[in-house]
């Protein structure tokens, strides 16, 4: 956006930054410098920095959150601000995610980015219920997920899952799992799926 400003009788252009309607924040999680051995999960956990403007959006993409970037056993995170990506967060503890794996790293990172500007650009009906989103790199698979907040609430999480696969362009069966089931059991059996 431009918008002309008089400066000593002269007019002159400044660009307004483009605001965006919520504030959002980058995360990182590099788990495989986890120095020392047995390392609490979240100890690598790292905030990187908040943005609301579209200009930061990109510049923080471009230069930094790639997840063809990542090194094996690490996470990208882009979580509404406030919201710490953890089950232990209050907004989070209620929750469960939407999963989708990647076998290639270039769609990774599309669907990454596809993911990042629906969210910035507000276009799930049921925004209010997501708090974020994670790419992980690892050995075996490569993987996004779609953390929401109320995990009972199956019409919502259905509707946001449905509208994923939209934004992300993937005819794939996508499944959603309750974090409660996870903290309780490794291999998370599903409980909707689109
Ligand atoms: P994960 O990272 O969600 O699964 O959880 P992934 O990526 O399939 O597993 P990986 O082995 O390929 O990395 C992996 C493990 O990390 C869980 O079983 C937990 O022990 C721990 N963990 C993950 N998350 C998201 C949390 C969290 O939010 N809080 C706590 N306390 N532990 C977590």
């Amino acid at each position: 956006m431009a918008e002309e400003v008089i400066e000593g009788g002269e007019a002159v252009e400044t660009k307004v930054p483009h605001q965006l309607a919520r504030r959002w924040t980058f995360w990182f999680d590099n788990q495989s410098k986890q120095t020392k051995q047995g390392a609490a999960w979240g100890s690598s956990l790292r905030k990187i920095y908040t943005f609301d403007t579209v200009e930061d959006f990109w510049c923080l993409y471009d230069q930094i959150f790639r997840p063809s970037k990542l090194v094996a056993n690490a996470d990208f995170h882009m979580f509404k601000a406030g919201i710490e990506p953890k089950w232990e967060d209050p907004e989070c503890a209620n929750g469960g995610k939407w999963t989708v794996t990647s076998g290639r790293k270039a769609t990774l990172d599309t669907m990454w980015l596809e993911t990042l500007m629906a969210l910035i650009g507000e276009q799930f009906d049921e925004s209010d219920e997501i708090c974020g989103v994670v790419a992980s790199v690892r050995q075996r698979q490569d993987k996004l997920a779609l953390w929401t907040k109320n995990a009972p609430n199956e019409a919502a999480q259905m509707s946001i899952g449905r509208k994923w696969k939209e934004v992300i362009d993937i005819t794939d069966r996508i499944t959603y799992s309750f974090h409660d089931d996870s903290k309780k059991d490794k291999s998370t059996r599903s409980r909707y799926n689109v």
